[in-house]
């Protein structure tokens, strides 16, 4: 064969090679839609009296019919800050940091909702406390498979705890001091830091303090 010949063959060959890629690239049309994020709490500036913070969004990444992996959540995140701009980060751990430690936990709840538990960690009880009074600021982000990021709004919930609401009802009475005396004894949750009377343990002389805070005005959390 001449190399006229070869010439020509190899022309057909890559013109073929050429279509060949085309159809197959427009059968793979990527999806180029990102998910959408609802927000489902919580509402924005609402005010939080435990201290510990639900964040819960729905996430859903459209079908497209020209991508069969279209429709399909890779990640979703959330980020949280306090009023300094101090970033709430969990898999920063709690054993970096001596007092007060941030942290939250994402878990999926089902039919596409995410939910993040936000709360404060003390070092020194080693449990989780909530979260001090003030402002905290968060978005939820999430990307498809193909890559495609989506982000919420920044929302802003505000955590308001009257110190000492054990029950978590908005106000400081004698059912706190019993919540409290609960906690101490039967492991039930408390929605304020249980050690009171702020001497580094959880005893029944913190139920003490919050009696003599509640019917004397004795100050608390020192
Ligand atoms: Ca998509
Ligand atoms: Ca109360
Ligand atoms: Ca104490």
């Amino acid at each position: 064969m001449t190399d006229k010949g070869l010439g020509s063959i190899a022309v057909v060959g890559w013109v073929i090679f050429c279509c060949a890629v085309g159809v197959i690239a427009s059968v793979q049309a990527e999806d180029t839609t990102p998910p959408t994020i609802q927000i489902i709490e919580p509402a924005p500036l609402s005010v939080n009296t435990t201290g510990y913070i639900n964040i819960t969004a729905e996430v859903v990444d459209p079908i497209d019919s020209s991508d069969d992996r279209s429709g399909f959540v890779d990640m979703v995140n959330t980020s949280v800050w306090d009023a300094t701009g101090y970033f709430l980060d969990v898999w920063n751990e709690a054993f970096q940091r001596l007092e007060k430690l941030n942290n939250r936990t994402m878990y999926m709840i089902g039919d596409n909702k995410f939910s993040y538990r936000v709360s404060a960690f003390n070092h020194s009880l080693f449990q989780y406390v909530p979260l001090p009074n003030g402002n905290y600021s968060y978005v939820v982000y999430a990307n498809d498979i193909r890559g495609n990021k989506a982000a919420s709004d920044a929302n802003v919930v505000k955590v308001k705890i009257a110190r000492g609401d054990m029950n978590g009802d908005g106000e400081v009475a004698f059912s706190d001091v019993v919540a409290l005396a609960k906690h101490i004894y039967f492991g039930d949750p408390v929605s304020d830091e249980p050690d009171v009377n702020g001497d580094g343990e959880v005893a029944f002389s913190d139920v003490v303090a919050l009696a003599k805070h509640i019917y004397f005005g004795d100050p608390i959390y020192p």
